[in-house]
């Protein structure tokens, strides 16, 4: 069915441009490994795997098998004082590809449900173990943690907070940003400048006390801000400082995990290992929605505590480890264990590279960043305003390039497959340096 206007109406979209897009309708109506198919016929190259989801490509047989089978088998079950095996099996997979140390998983349905699972987890540790005053939470400038109220207060993209300003947490303070185009613009891989932001984060602890802190989150690699990747050496000082004064540091890894900076998880990339991992998206490869939250076993043990008969944690989700999502994240394991997806992420990132910084010596380019199989173009504005120009681009890509590209604020975004083939990511970057050449 051809829509028109008036069957598109109801649907209030998520962080779009409703009337923009109903004027205009980009849909898509199927798709197959690394391509959608539009409504109009066209076979689009998704150039985004998803929204960094669908890393392995859509519809991936194997995936597809094993949800159609879950379904016909167990379809749902209630999670709340019953179990059912897959839930378990997974826990004990994603325990096992986790850095060591990181043993428990607790289940839920998106990556903004892992966010506020993870701060309400820091919480209920420190008050087990007798330090409740620690309760203060801390973000960064330009993180993002989903949309749910714990997330948008300990984040630090301005629009997803102003009009929410009033619901916000109390008790949370913001790192600063690590974004320096001054001095960092066109890195390769991680930039050299900016370690020393992590110092701000003794500062916040001489101003509060430690006593009072219960947990740093940070996305090891900003994503949705515009993929900014960490400076050389910060997020060890990170962990350092949080070390040193007894404050769990929380790993956003819903962009991060499973293959997407070229290993199971970016602490695994860098070397660094946090309190807890969140993760959502690559879980099941974006096919049926499903987050968890991976915690050391010190914060499992001292929270699952007093008379065996009583709950020990008052949280989770009607959802938390459903059936068909279980299915679909053990087959997309085994997947990526079978194809060695995150290496054969690794050995693409010097293609990716190299093609992504061809647009660098673009007029309307003014930095490109890049790290694993992330990577962001920086666009001069228009003159139509903040971020017409990259939606623009956003739009040319998708009607005249056959090709999905994400665009946020004067970024576009790049998140190729983690099975992608060389050429499909040079050609990528040609056809978007004709719709640059031609936006306003
Ligand atoms: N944490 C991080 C680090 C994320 O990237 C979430 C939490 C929230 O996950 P859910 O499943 O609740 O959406 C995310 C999601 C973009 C973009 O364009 C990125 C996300 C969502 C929407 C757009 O980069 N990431
Ligand atoms: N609202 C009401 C009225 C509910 O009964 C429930 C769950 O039982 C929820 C919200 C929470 O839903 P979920 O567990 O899917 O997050």
């Amino acid at each position: 069915m051809q829509s028109d206007n008036s069957t598109l109406d109801s649907y209030w979209m998520p962080f779009t441009a409703n009337r923009d897009f109903k004027a205009a309708p980009r849909l898509v109506v199927a798709a197959d490994g690394h391509y959608y198919r539009s409504e109009d016929g066209r076979q689009i190259y998704d150039a985004f795997s998803g929204l960094w989801t669908s890393g392995l490509g859509h519809c991936h047989p194997h995936i597809a098998d094993a949800v159609r089978a879950q379904v016909a088998e167990l379809d749902y079950a209630i999670s709340f004082q019953v179990g059912h095996p897959k839930a378990f099996e997974l826990a004990h997979r994603l325990a096992d590809l986790a850095p060591d140390g990181i043993d428990h998983v607790f289940f839920c349905n998106s990556g903004s449900e892992a966010a506020d699972t993870s701060l309400k987890l820091a919480l209920a540790y420190h008050r087990a173990k007798g330090e409740a005053s620690r309760t203060r939470l801390i973000g960064r400038e330009r993180g993002y943690h989903g949309v749910n109220l714990g997330g948008i207060s300990v984040g630090g993209i301005v629009p997803n907070r102003k009009a929410f300003s009033g619901a916000l947490l109390p008790g949370v303070d913001h790192l600063p940003h690590t974004f320096d185009l001054g001095r960092n613009a066109f890195s390769r891989g991680l930039p050299k400048h900016g370690a020393h932001l992590a110092d701000e984060l003794e500062r916040l602890c001489a101003l509060h006390d430690p006593s009072n802190i219960a947990a740093v989150i940070v996305e090891p690699v900003a994503g949705s801000a515009g993929v900014l990747p960490p400076p050389e050496g910060y997020l060890q000082r990170l962990r350092d400082i949080c070390t040193r004064h007894g404050i769990l540091l929380i790993f956003d890894e819903v962009i991060t995990g499973f293959g997407r900076v070229g290993a199971a998880f970016a602490a695994e990339r860098f070397g660094v290992t946090p309190d807890i991992i969140n993760v959502a998206k690559g879980l099941t490869n974006g096919v049926i929605p499903m987050g968890a939250v991976l915690v050391r076993a010190e914060i499992y043990d001292a929270i699952v505590q007093g008379p065996p008969h009583l709950i020990e944690l008052f949280h989770g989700y009607t959802y938390s480890g459903h059936p068909v999502a279980a299915a679909a994240g053990l087959a997309a394991l085994d997947v990526y264990e079978e194809d060695g997806s995150f290496a054969q992420a690794r050995v693409l990132e010097p293609v990716f590279e190299e093609a992504i910084h061809s647009l660098a010596d673009h007029p309307k380019v003014i930095d490109v960043r890049n790290i694993g199989l992330m990577g962001a173009v920086e666009l001069s504005p228009g003159p139509d305003g903040p971020g017409a120009r990259a939606l623009e681009a956003h739009k040319l890509c998708f009607w005249e390039e056959d090709l999905m590209v994400r665009n946020g604020g004067e970024t576009l975004q790049f998140s190729p497959f983690l099975n992608s083939k060389p050429e499909d990511i040079q050609r990528t970057f040609t056809s978007v340096r004709r719709a640059l050449d031609r936006v306003q």
